[in-house]
Parts: C-alpha cells; structure tokens; sequence
C-alpha cells in the first residue's frame, strides 16, 4: 500500500498519501503486548464499572473540550493522514462526533435506566419482573481508515458510557489519527488504561479478537468480517460488524432535480466516495435521465481538487494505492461493458507532486468520475467500488427502481428522492437496506441519536442510537415475588390435580384474558391446598 510503508516487522511508517510526506511511525504491536493491553483493560473496567454516569459524562465532556482546544490541529491531522479536505475533516468526522459525545454523555443514563416490563397475568399473582443493563468488560475497536477519528471515537464514547473499558486497534493506513485518540483521553483525564490504543496492522486486529474482548466492534470489508466472525466464535466473543455498501440513490422524474444532482455529486464524490454509505449506484426516472445527467456533470466540472489542507478544495487524494487501482478497474469495466465515461475516468494529471514511496505511483488522485449507461450486469455496479465514481442507470416504473436498487448483496443505505413524500415513504420501505432517506443522502452516520448497520452483507449489529448502545450492554432480568408465601401450582411433586391446573393454565392463563383466568381459580386453590398438605 503505498501511503503506509512497512519499514521493518516492528514498525509502521504513516505518509500523506496527497504529498508523500512523511506523518509518524507507529510500533507494529506484538501479540504478547495485545494480550497484556486486554488484561490491563480488564482492570481498568473492574474500577470503571462502578462509577456513575456522572463521573462517565465528566470525562467524556473534559474530552469534547480537549478536540475543540485542538480542533483545527486534528481535522489537519485527519486530512494529512487520510487525505480528505481539511473542511470535510471538521464538518463529516469532528462535528458529528462532538455531538455524539454530547448526547450520550447526557442521555446514556436514561437510555440504560432499569425498566420495569410488562409481565402480563403474572404480576396478578404478585410478581414483577425489571431489566437492569450491565457493561460488557473490554471491547475491542477495529476500524477502517476512511473515517479514522469519528468511526473509533463514538464507538468508544458509547461503550464508556455503558460502562465498559476500551482497546482500540486503527487502521494501519491512519495509525497517528488512531493514537491521538488516545491522547485526548489522556488529556481528559481519563484513569489509566482505560482507553488503550494498539497499533499494527491485521495481525495486531486479529491478536486483538483471539485475546478475547468480551465484545468486537468492527468496520471494514466483508472478508476481513467474516475472517473476524469466524475468530471471535472461538471464544464466543459477539461482534457488531459494519461491512460495506452499493448504495443506491433512486431519483423519480418528479423530484426537484436541482437537490437532487447537489446531493448526488456529494454523495458519490465526499471523502473521494470512500464511504460505506457513498452512493454508488443511480437509478433515474426515464424522463429525467438527460437533465439530472447534464446538472450532475456540470456540478463536477465546478469540484476543485488537491491536497486536502487548502480550504478551497472539494475532493483530495485516496486513501491507499489500493483503493485507486480498484477505481481503475471498476472504470475500466464500465468502459469496457459499454458505459460511457461523462466526466473523469482517469488520474489526475495535473500539477500535483507526490514523493512516491518506494515502487508507489506518482499520485493518488483520481477524478471525480460521472457514467451513463451502466447496468446492473456490469460488475462494477455489483462490486464495492469506494472511490469517486458515479455511476447512472435508467428506471421505468417504481416497481423496476426496488427492484434494481434490492438487486444487490449488500444493504447499507439508500436514498429516494421525489415529491410525493407518500410515494417515497413507501418506497423507502420497500428497500433492502438499515438505513433509507427520502430526499436526503448518506449523512445519517452522523446523526448518533440513529441506529446504523446494513441488513444483507452489510453487516450485522448497530452502531449508534439506543440500538448501538444496547450493542455495549448486557441486559439482566430481575424477577421479585412479593408474595411469597404460598408454593407455585406447578412446582413437585406432579399429580392427577396438578395434569388438570396445567390443563388450564394451557388454555385459560395462556390466553392472557384475566376474565377466563379467573375461571381457573377454583382449580388452582385446590392445587395449592394439595401442595401445602404435602
Ligand atoms: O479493510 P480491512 P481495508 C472495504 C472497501 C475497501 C476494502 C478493503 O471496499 O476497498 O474494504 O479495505 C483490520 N483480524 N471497506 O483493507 O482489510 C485492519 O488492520 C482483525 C469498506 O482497509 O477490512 C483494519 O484496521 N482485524 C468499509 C480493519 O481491519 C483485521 C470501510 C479494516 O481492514 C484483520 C473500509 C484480521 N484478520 C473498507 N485483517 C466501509 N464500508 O465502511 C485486517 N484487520
């Protein structure tokens, strides 16, 4: 890969992939430091457990306080390491974090607050059952590089919320974003080990899952999920796993075209389209193909491109070498399958110098691309692509959009745009996906307060929401009789009056009707008398 360069089997080397700078160099963890990093949480969450949601949101608004101190100094961070814009850096990954941190420092409480449950016919016989939620212990973070800060960031201010401790293992491609998370913590206040951060590349990931956490929180491609799936059942360890997406955007002919190609070119070409939920495939309306084609090219043609520090810039370089080569691929298969290529469809050529590491190329920059013609058929539209392509097909009727958008393995997001707000709830519940917008795209990761995870390939679990943060909890039933004087009908021994009691309990009680319950009365005083002589 070429922003990261393996220098020898104990270090990583971290470049901006825009300028071939160097950013650090982090250790390549070993498994004996992994396993102690875990027992270390281990302790830690033993102390972290007891302590109230007070103590938990102070430390988790001291570290809101330390990013805003350090705002400007981060998002360059992020944008050097990632090569997403500066802007973007504060707008998608910092703002949307900060607010996460926000309202579970405040609402965790509530949310995990013991709940009383409904428990029927039971509470008639002076019983009540309440849930009371528990933390996990460890729980092990493993990213992805191309949303290195917020990603990581929220899944741990989640779980120390819930009460759990934290081992962080980020992406070998943004290893300094990664320990400056730890950082924050540490500025924060945090106690010690608390938040942990371990660097290196799979092999420390997959250390991290065989030191068995008692939970993994994943972000990445499917096949690393499935390996880390497969790894974790060895100790039982759950995992959340949030995998990768084809998103559809659906636009009928009655939709406000002008949103709607804005929207597109965002969705498709933000963070270069390297997010899950990028939209990576558009379906429109017939009679609106030509002119949300025609707005779409001409809003890219305006898109400013280089190294992500400038403010001016709109799309920066991709993240590895690669990702570009698999952009290069997928476009050449929509050439090559009869698409025709509107705008981009190739490196960027221009004025950009790169000191390469080592055998990588000169630049990692690729245009934002606009393809007509595509089809489900192309094995570009099926695969993931993660790059600046935006590729468009063509849609008669409603019934053909679902169709086109579900025909797909994965099931991340999608998004609907129209007028008729009926036709798009309907449709938005039509679409195989954890997510779906009608008249809005891919920002929903940012709203913490929603659950997110895909259905299908996408992934398992959810991040985020009351959802995510009952991820980071075990649930615990505590059940009080409090009238417990008289034995239960159907404890032992068994007898002819004990077969007729369950008879009813079968067809009266389990009716849940307190009316032919009561007729059950006789029967179960008999029962009960029966049981006291015992
Ligand atoms: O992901 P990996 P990569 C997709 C996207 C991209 C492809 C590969 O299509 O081209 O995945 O990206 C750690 N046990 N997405 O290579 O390999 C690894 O060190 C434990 C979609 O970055 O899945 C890194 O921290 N951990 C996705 C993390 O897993 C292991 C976002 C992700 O690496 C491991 C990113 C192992 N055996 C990529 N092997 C999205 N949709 O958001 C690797 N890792």
């Amino acid at each position: 890969m070429a922003s990261v360069i393996q220098t020898n089997e104990k270090q990583i080397v971290s470049y901006n992939p825009a300028t071939g700078d160097e950013i650090g160099r982090v250790q390549q963890t070993s498994d004996n430091d992994v396993r102690a990093a875990v027992a270390r949480s281990r302790d830690a969450f033993h102390m972290w457990k007891t302590t109230s949601f007070a103590q938990r949101r102070a430390l988790v608004m001291k570290a809101r306080v330390v990013i805003l101190n350090e705002l400007d100094e981060i998002a360059h961070l992020i944008s050097a390491e990632s090569g997403k814009p500066f802007g973007e850096a504060i707008a998608m990954e910092i703002a949307p974090v900060l607010d996460l941190m926000q309202h579970f420092a405040k609402k965790a409480e509530r949310l995990l607050k013991p709940r009383r449950v409904n428990i029927g016919l039971y509470a008639t016989m002076g019983r009540y059952s309440k849930i009371v939620y528990h933390p996990l212990g460890v729980v092990g973070i493993i990213p992805a590089w191309n949303y290195p800060f917020s990603i990581p960031l929220g899944e741990t201010v989640m779980a120390l919320m819930a009460g759990n401790s934290v081992v962080i293992k980020p992406s070998e491609l943004t290893p300094v974003v990664g320990e400056k998370i730890g950082d924050i913590f540490e500025k924060a206040g945090a106690p010690a080990n608390l938040v942990q951060v371990i660097t290196g590349d799979g092999r420390t990931g997959a250390a991290l899952v065989d030191a068995a956490p008692d939970k993994i929180m994943f972000t990445g491609s499917v096949a690393t999920g499935k390996k880390i799936a497969a790894a974790a059942s060895k100790n039982l360890t759950s995992v959340v796993l949030e995998l990768g997406g084809k998103d559809p955007m659906i636009v009928f002919d009655d939709a406000n075209l002008q949103l709607a190609a804005s929207a597109a070119v965002w969705g498709a070409f933000c963070n270069s389209g390297q997010s899950c939920s990028s939209v990576e495939r558009l379906y429109v309306q017939e009679g609106a193909a030509k002119q949300l084609t025609k707005l779409i090219v001409e809003k890219t043609r305006e898109l400013k491109q280089g190294a992500g520090d400038a403010e001016d810039i709109s799309i920066g370089a991709m993240s590895s070498e690669r990702q570009l080569r698999m952009v290069e691929d997928h476009v050449e298969d929509f050439r090559r399958a009869g698409a025709k290529i509107e705008i981009g469809g190739k490196v960027l050529s221009t004025g950009l110098s790169r000191k390469p590491p080592e055998g990588g190329i000169q630049n990692l920059f690729y245009e934002p691309t606009v393809i007509t013609g595509a089809t489900n058929e192309m094995r570009a539209m099926r695969e993931e692509t993660f790059g600046p392509t935006l590729p468009i097909a063509t849609f008669k009727t409603e019934d053909e959009a679902i169709r086109l958008a579900n025909d797909s393995e994965f099931g991340l997001t999608a998004s609907v745009w129209t007028r008729d707000y009926e036709k798009g709830r309907r449709v938005a519940e039509q679409i195989e996906a954890g997510s779906v917008c009608v008249n809005e795209v891919l920002y929903t990761h940012g709203i913490g307060q929603t659950p997110w995870g895909g259905f299908k390939n996408s992934g398992r679990g959810r991040t985020h929401g009351a959802e995510g943060l009952m991820e980071l909890v075990q649930p615990q039933h505590i059940h009080i009789n409090r009238f417990a004087i008289l034995p239960d009908a159907w404890w032992l021994p068994y007898s002819p009056e004990a077969v007729k009691t369950f008879r009813g309990f079968a067809t009266k009680f389990a009716s849940g009707s307190l009316l032919r319950t009561a007729t059950l009365m006789p029967q179960l005083f008999r029962r009960i008398r029966e049981l006291l002589k015992k």
